[in-house]
C-alpha cells in the first residue's frame, strides 16, 4: 500500500462503523460519489452542528495558569477562565476587580515581595480542578483549582464561571494534590503541599533535611480560609476524600525525606498518610498546635501522632482514587507496576490500632508499567492510565480483592492503546457516587505523530473513549496546549450559569460603593468625571453600539479609572473597553461593571474602542481621551 491509499483507507475507516465498513468499500469501489449519506452511522461520541453537549468538561490549564471549559463528548472547547494567568481578552489580571481578587489575600510577606514587582505573579501552574459536593454528588456551586507554581488556590463560581478567591497557603510550598470533602458537603478543600520546606523557611536552613517539611491543609470552602494544616513524613503529592466525610488519603514519596533525586528514589516503600478530620479538629480545639506564618493552627501529624497514620506503598505512589460506591481507596504505584486498593472500613480499627497498616490493603493487583490515576464507572470497574506501557487497563475491583486472597481469577479486563503517556484520566461523573460509566477521558503528555507539525513545541494529545461496553473505544482525539493535568466531567443538568450578571453582583459592591459616594444614584446610571486631586475617576456606560461618553479630558500625570458598565440586557452582548497605545483592554459583561485604572502620562488624542464584536456598527463604537500636556 503506498502512503496515499493508506491514508483513504484510513478515513474510510473511521467514517464507517464496523458492519458498515464492508458494504461502504464495496460502494466505494463503484464511484465513491454515489455513496449515500445514510452510511454515515452517527457516533455516539457525535454531537451535531446545533446540537448540544451533555456534559461540561472543567479542564485544568497546567502551566497556562487558566482553565478551560470543553462541551462532551463532542471535545469542543467552549470557554476559558483565566485564574492565575494573565489574559488579554478579558483584562484578567489588569481590571481592578481581577487585581483584588489576585492580592486581597496574598501573604503579608508576598505582598512585601511583589510590592515592586507588579504587585502579583503573573503565571501558575494549575493541575487539579474540582466541584463543590453535596452530598457525595457535584451540586454546581463551584470549581475549585491549585496553583502548583506560586502555591495557591483559587475559586470559581460556576454561576458566571469566573474566579471570585484567589489564596495564599502559608507554610506550605507548591500545593499540588487538591480535593474537596464529598459528604456531607465540601466544607473542607484538602489541599498538598508538595515540596518540603524549612518551617519556619526564613533562610537560616538549606540542608538539614530534618528541618523540611511538608505540609497539609484543609481550607473552608466557604470562607476560603486555611482552617488547619498538618505537618507530615515525607513529600505530599495527590489526595482524594473518602464519602463518609470522615478521612483524607494522601499519596507521599520521598519517605527517604532527601533533597536530591537519589535520595528521594532510594527506599523501596513509601506510604500513603491517612488525615483523621474529626481528630484533627479535636486538636486544634485543644490547642495542639503550633503558629508560624499566616495565623493558622500547624499540627504535627508525623509518624506516631493520633491524627495520621502511614500505610507502607511501593515507590513512589502518585494518584489517590476513591471508588464510587465508597468503599475503596485507590493509590497509584508510579514506579511499581501495581495499584494499592485501601478497604475504607478498615480505617477506624488502623486508628484503633487494632490492625496493622497494611491490613487496610485488600488487593494489590498488577497492572503494568507505570500506574498514575485511576477512574471508574458505575459497575464495579477501574481504569487506570498506564504511562510507561501508554495504555488504560481496565479491570474488575472485586476480581482484584478475589485475586489478592488467593483465588486464581484475572483482575484484568481489557487494555487499549492510548497516544500517548497517558497522565490523568477521568470518567463521566466518575468521581461522584452518581459515576455513569459512558465515558473516560486520557489526558496524554505527548501527541508524537498524531497532529500536522507545528514546530518543536507539540501539543499535548487527549483522547475520548468509550466505556460503556465490554470493551474500551477511542472516539476521539484532540490537541491540547499547555497542560491538561486532571479534568472532571460533569453532566450538564447539574451546572447553570446565568446569562447575565445584575448590578447588585457582589463583584461590583466596591464600584457601586464608590459612584455612590461619587454623587450618582447607582453604579448603571453613573455617568460623568470625578476629580480627586489627581486622581480622576470616569465613569461611563455602553449600550450597543455607543459608549455614553463620546470624549473625555484629563491632564498628563492624572492616575485614571475608567468605569464602565454594560447596561444591555441582552444575552451574549458582552461590550470591551481597550484604550489604544496604553495597554488597556478589559472585558465589559452583560449588566456588569469593569474598571481600570493606568496613568495618563502620553499627551495627545487617544481612541479608546469596544474589542467586543457587539453591533453592526461595533467597529464605529469608540471615542476619545484627551490627555493635555502639563
Ligand atoms: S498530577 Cu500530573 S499526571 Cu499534578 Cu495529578 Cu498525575
Ligand atoms: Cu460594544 Cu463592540
Amino acid at each position: 500500500m503506498t502512503e496515499e491509499t493508506k491514508k483513504t483507507e484510513f478515513s474510510r475507516r473511521s467514517v464507517l462503523g464496523g458492519s458498515a465498513l464492508a458494504a461502504g468499500i464495496g460502494m466505494m469501489a463503484v464511484g465513491s460519489t454515489l455513496m449515500p449519506q445514510t452510511v454515515h452511522a452517527k457516533g455516539k461520541n457525535e454531537v451535531a452542528p446545533g446540537d448540544l453537549d451533555d456534559y461540561y468538561g472543567f479542564w485544568s490549564g497546567g502551566q497556562s495558569g487558566e482553565v478551560r471549559i470543553l462541551g462532551l463528548p463532542s471535545m469542543r472547547e467552549l470557554m476559558r477562565i483565566p485564574v492565575f494567568n494573565r489574559c488579554s481578552a478579558t483584562g484578567w489580571g489588569q481590571t481592578n476587580e481581577s487585581i483584588k481578587i489576585l492580592t486581597e489575600h496574598m501573604l503579608p510577606k508576598e505582598k512585601k515581595y511583589w510590592a515592586d514587582k507588579g504587585g502579583f505573579p503573573l503565571n501558575g501552574d494549575t493541575h487539579h480542578p474540582h466541584m463543590s459536593f453535596t452530598d457525595g454528588s457535584y451540586d454546581g456551586r463551584y470549581v475549585f483549582i491549585n496553583d502548583k507554581a506560586n502555591t495557591r488556590v483559587a475559586r470559581i463560581r460556576c454561576d458566571i464561571m469566573k474566579v471570585d478567591k484567589i489564596i495564599s497557603i502559608p507554610n506550605a510550598a507548591s500545593i499540588h494534590g487538591l480535593r474537596p470533602q464529598k459528604f456531607p458537603r465540601t466544607d473542607y478543600i484538602f489541599a498538598n503541599g508538595e515540596h518540603r520546606v524549612p518551617l519556619p523557611n526564613d533562610g537560616s536552613v538549606l540542608d538539614d533535611p530534618s528541618k523540611y517539611h511538608a505540609v497539609f491543609s484543609a481550607i473552608d470552602a466557604d470562607e476560603m480560609k486555611v482552617a488547619w494544616q498538618v505537618i507530615v513524613d515525607g513529600n505530599l503529592d495527590n489526595v482524594d476524600a473518602d464519602y463518609q466525610g470522615k478521612y483524607a488519603i494522601a499519596s507521599c514519596y520521598n519517605s527517604e525525606e532527601g533533597v536530591t533525586l537519589a535520595e528521594m528514589t532510594s527506599s523501596e516503600q513509601d506510604w500513603a498518610v491517612i488525615f483523621d478530620i474529626k481528630a484533627i479538629e479535636a486538636g486544634v480545639k485543644a490547642g495542639d498546635f503550633k503558629i508560624y506564618d499566616g495565623d493558622v493552627p500547624v499540627l504535627d501529624g508525623r509518624k506516631g501522632s493520633r491524627y495520621t497514620r502511614y500505610i507502607p506503598i511501593s515507590n513512589s505512589p502518585h494518584g489517590v482514587n476513591a471508588t464510587p460506591d465508597g468503599k475503596y481507596m485507590m493509590i497509584n504505584g508510579k514506579l511499581s507496576p501495581t495499584v494499592s486498593v485501601i478497604e475504607m472500613s478498615r480505617i477506624p480499627d488502623l486508628f484503633k490500632d487494632k490492625i496493622k497498616p497494611r491490613d487496610a490493603i485488600v488487593a494489590e493487583p498488577e497492572l503494568g508499567l507505570g500506574p498514575l490515576h485511576t477512574a471508574f464507572d458505575n459497575r464495579g470497574n477501574a481504569y487506570t492510565t498506564l504511562f510507561l506501557d501508554s495504555q488504560i487497563c481496565k479491570w474488575s475491583i472485586d476480581k482484584a480483592i478475589q485475586k489478592y486472597q488467593g483465588k486464581d481469577v484475572e483482575p484484568i479486563l481489557d487494555k487499549i492503546d492510548v497516544q500517548y503517556q497517558p497522565g490523568h484520566n477521568h470518567t463521566s461523573m466518575g468521581e461522584t457516587k452518581d459515576a455513569d460509566g459512558e465515558w473516560l477521558i486520557s489526558l496524554n503528555k505527548f501527541s508524537k505523530d498524531r497532529y500536522i507539525n507545528v514546530g518543536p513545541l507539540k501539543p499535548e494529545s487527549e483522547q475520548l473513549i468509550d466505556i460503556s461496553g465490554s470493551k474500551m473505544k477511542v472516539v476521539h482525539d484532540g490537541p491540547t496546549f499547555a497542560e491538561p493535568h486532571d479534568c472532571i466531567i460533569v453532566h450538564r443538568s447539574l451546572v447553570n450559569p446565568k446569562n447575565s450578571y445584575g448590578h447588585d453582583d457582589p463583584l461590583f459592591a466596591d464600584l457601586t460603593a464608590q459612584a455612590i459616594k461619587d454623587g450618582f444614584e447607582s453604579l448603571d446610571e453613573a455617568d460623568g468625571i470625578i476629580r480627586d486631586g489627581n486622581k480622576v475617576r470616569v465613569y461611563m456606560y455602553s449600550m450597543a453600539p455607543t459608549f455614553s461618553m463620546e470624549k473625555f479630558t484629563v491632564k498628563q500625570g492624572d492616575e485614571v479609572t475608567v468605569i464602565v458598565t454594560n447596561i444591555d440586557d441582552v444575552d451574549d452582548l458582552t461590550h470591551g473597553f481597550c484604550l489604544s497605545n496604553y495597554g488597556v483592554a478589559m472585558e465589559v459583561p452583560p449588566l456588569g461593571s469593569a474598571s481600570v485604572t493606568f496613568m495618563a502620562d502620553d499627551p495627545g488624542v487617544h481612541w479608546f474602542y469596544c474589542q467586543w464584536f457587539c453591533h453592526a456598527l461595533h467597529m464605529e463604537m469608540r471615542g476619545r481621551m484627551l490627555v493635555e500636556p502639563k
